[in-house]
């Protein structure tokens, strides 16, 4: 059924076996599989309006607005090309209009892309009324942003590498439910500026010039392997000992690029420090970090009252946020 109007929902994710570094970067292809997180608290809001039909033969996005202001012509440009590779053909194509909103920082290093993708193709994926599988789905959420098919499950979720050089096994899919093992995730924040290399340029001068790059995709089978198998048995202590070897490998991978990524700064160092501590004090925690300076602190369930208080009082963290873990990418609303 043709709607005129939906709302999609989704939620960031965080990886305990990290993603980092491209065997296609045109399609967007990982090196390495992944192991994710999705969360719960954290959102964002996507709503899609279809107008009348497009002047010419194609999708068309007239209007994008990203937390209430105009995005820039090349997002708007990327986002209606993305729109055309999902468009089937079925009827005259559309004028859409996009409003979308993050109830947290944007590009804060709290992976707003991953729920931003995950919501619009969730949405585009019902407003053009095309039915997609959800490996289809997996990879225009891909195309978009590496970490984002993972978004489009709850709980905990594996992200294939994939063999193919279409990239058509290059998925995520769900690995165990929300609800079926609750951690809860303290997020650190220690630093509200962009980050000066994204994501994607990173990953490309640590593919190019790090001397560590062969051996971080060599071993990734294995830690992710193990870590299924520590969520599989709920082993807490197996888990935190897999994710924060694989967090310190890819900041040690990235460190040894030229010119070296650091996206550290002296309170993300603290808060690691003071992680540690807690867990050597018998306390359910571990850490992770992204490419940017804030610290995810991951709980054993019900520990993230502890946990968040002393995080809270370390100088230089400026705000926490609290998450459980969440659903998938869906809509919620259709007219
Ligand atoms: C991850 N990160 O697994 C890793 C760990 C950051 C560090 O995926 O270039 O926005 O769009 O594929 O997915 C962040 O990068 O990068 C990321 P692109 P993405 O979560």
């Amino acid at each position: 059924m043709k709607h005129s109007e939906i709302v999609a929902q989704a939620h960031p994710n965080i990886a305990l076996i990290k993603y980092w570094g491209k065997r296609d970067a045109r399609l967007n292809l990982p090196a390495v599989g992944s192991l994710s997180i999705t969360l719960s608290q954290l959102e964002t809001c996507t709503r899609i309006a279809r107008h009348a039909a497009a002047p010419d033969d194609c999708v068309y996005i007239d209007e994008l607005l990203l937390d209430g202001a105009p995005a820039e012509t090349e997002l708007r440009t990327r986002l209606q090309t993305l729109a055309n590779q999902m468009w089937r053909n079925n009827g005259p194509p559309p004028v859409l209009a996009i409003d979308t909103h993050n109830n947290f920082p944007t590009a804060a290093g709290l992976a707003s892309s991953a729920s931003g993708y995950a919501a619009l193709v969730t949405g585009l994926d019902s407003i053009l009324d095309c039915h997609y599988d959800d490996s289809e789905l997996s990879t225009f959420a891909r195309i978009g942003s590496g970490s984002a098919a993972r978004s489009l499950y709850g709980g905990f979720v594996l992200m294939d590498k994939g063999l193919q050089e279409d990239g058509s096994d290059a998925i995520a899919r769900p690995l165990l439910g929300a609800d079926e093992w609750p951690l809860d995730v303290v997020i650190a924040v220690t630093s509200t500026t962009s980050k000066q290399t994204s994501s994607t340029d990173g990953m490309e001068r640590t593919r190019a010039t790090s001397p560590f790059f062969p051996a971080w995709c060599a071993g990734q089978e294995t830690d992710l392997a193990a870590a299924s198998s520590a969520v599989r048995a709920r082993d807490f202590d197996q888990l935190a000992d897999l994710s924060e070897y694989s967090c310190l490998k890819m900041h040690g991978l990235m460190m040894a690029a030229q010119p070296g990524l650091l996206y550290w700064n002296a309170a993300t160092l603290a808060c690691l420090h003071e992680i540690r501590a807690l867990r050597n004090r018998g306390v359910g925690v571990f850490f992770t970090v992204d490419a940017g300076p804030q610290v995810k602190a991951i709980c054993a369930p019900g520990e993230g009252d502890a946990v968040a208080a002393i995080l809270g009082e370390i100088d230089g963290v400026i705000t926490l946020h609290r998450a459980g873990l969440g659903e998938g990418a869906r809509v919620v609303a259709a007219r």
